[in-house]
Formats: structure tokens, sequence, C-alpha cells
């Protein structure tokens, strides 16, 4: 793909595919031994933050306190909140803590920053940290072809939902939807086709994409094994 200057990666005002042939590392202020990959943030109109993170052994993170932190461990191991955390494990931490998120190995992990929205008449939630095969997958409105794992949980007091989507090959969304949320999205496992808007993107492990509030969207799994994807949504919160 990277012959003649093709790429599958595609900015239209409603999204955003990124795929990892036209990725750009860069520090961000504070990493130590690490590297980012960012892959939405204001620039694009998005209301959060999302990098990948590369760590060498004992890379960290800098300090996000005046946001909230997601992290998903994508390789590798890391340290957060005296735990150790292997692939698919996560941590949440709330806004204005700071806590040291550190590589026991060389290691990858989706990353998400968000300045956190209070609902009033419900507490700041509490940093925790969890492991996606501990969370019971649900079907997607009844298709047991689709299972989705929500990472954080279903509570009033957090502004954004993660959630882990597993699709079995040929399994699609049920409809082609049309919200108002935003997503951040990384293809973690197989592959299949992506509509976005007008367009029909084939897209694989490692891509990243952006939809925009209302981008027209539908997925379905093409290949012979399950195709997986961890994908952002703010949540929760009144609509502005
Ligand atoms: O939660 C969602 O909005 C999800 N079903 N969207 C998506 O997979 N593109
Ligand atoms: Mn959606």
């Amino acid at each position: 793909m990277k012959q003649l200057g093709s790429t599958r990666s595609c900015q239209q005002p409603n999204h955003l595919l990124l795929t990892p042939d036209t990725f750009v590392r860069a520090p961000l202020p504070g990493m130590k031994k690490t590297t980012a990959i960012v892959h939405a943030s204001q620039r694009i109109g998005a209301r959060f933050i999302q990098y990948s993170a590369e760590f060498e052994k004992d890379g960290s993170l800098g300090d996000s306190r005046r946001q909230q932190r997601f992290i998903y461990v994508l390789d590798g191991a890391l340290r957060v909140m005296d735990k150790d955390l292997k692939p698919g494990d996560y941590a949440f931490v709330r806004s204005h803590e700071y806590q040291a998120v550190v590589a026991l190995e060389p290691s990858r992990a989706l990353v998400i920053e968000k300045p956190f929205e209070h609902l009033f008449g419900t507490l700041a939630p509490e940093s925790f940290c969890g492991s996606a095969d501990g969370v019971p997958p649900q079907p997607l409105l009844g298709d047991s072809a689709v299972q989705v794992r929500s990472l954080i949980p279903n509570d009033p007091q957090f502004d954004f939902a993660v959630n882990s989507m597993t699709f079995e090959p040929g399994a699609s969304l049920p409809m082609v939807e049309s919200h108002v949320m935003e997503h951040g999205l990384l293809m973690v496992a197989g592959g299949g086709i992506y509509r976005l808007g007008d367009c029909w993107h084939p897209v694989t492990e490692g891509d990243f994409i952006y939809m925009a509030p209302y981008c027209p969207q539908w997925f379905c799994a093409v290949g012979k094994t399950p195709a997986q994807y961890v994908i952002y949504k703010d949540w929760n919160r009144h609509a502005d």
C-alpha cells in the first residue's frame, strides 16, 4: 500500500480512518522512553484525546491529571495503581488524580483522555482497574454473534463508555447507526467492512477510526476469525 502513494487512510468531514502505514510517532509532554501516535484530538473536532502509547521497558506516561484517563493494554505489561496489567486489562484514573503508568517490559496501550463533566446529583467516579476477560459479554440487541463487553460500569457517574465488541465472521451491526455520540475505535483483531458516511472501508487489526456525531456507521466482519474492536463514546450526559 505504501508504494505509489497509496493508503487506506482517509479523512472525511464526518470521519477519519488511520491505518498503521501512516502512523507518525511523537513524544507527549512528560513521557519517558515512550512515544505516542495521536489518533484523535480537538484538532479534528473530537471532545476527547485518543492515542496509542508505545513504551520501552521502564517507559512511562506523563501527568494528565487535569483530565480523566483510560488505559487499555494491547501488548506487554504495565504497572498502574500497584497492579500489573496484561493485554486486555485496563485502568480508569479519575480527574485530578495522578497515577503512574510504567511499563514492566516493551508494551503498547490505547489511551483515552477526557475532561470530566460532572452530572448534578452524582458523585465523581473513583479510579479502578479491570480486565475485559472479567466482564460478562452481552449479545447486541439479542444477536449472540455480536458480543459487547462494557469496560466501564454503566453508572451515571461516568461521562464516557468504552466497550469491547466482538463479531463472529459474517456478523454485523443490526442497523446503520447515526447518533449524537462520537466514537474513537481501535481494531484489535480480525477485520471487515466499515461503512462510514458514504464510504465503505476495508478495515483490519491496528486501524483507528474517529466518527463524528451523526456519522452514519455500520460494520460487518469479514474473514475466518472474529473481528474485535475497542470503542469509546461520550455517554450519560446531556447533549449540548
Ligand atoms: O455503541 C455504539 O454506538 C456502537 N454500536 N457503535 C458502533 O459499533 N459503531
Ligand atoms: Mn455507534
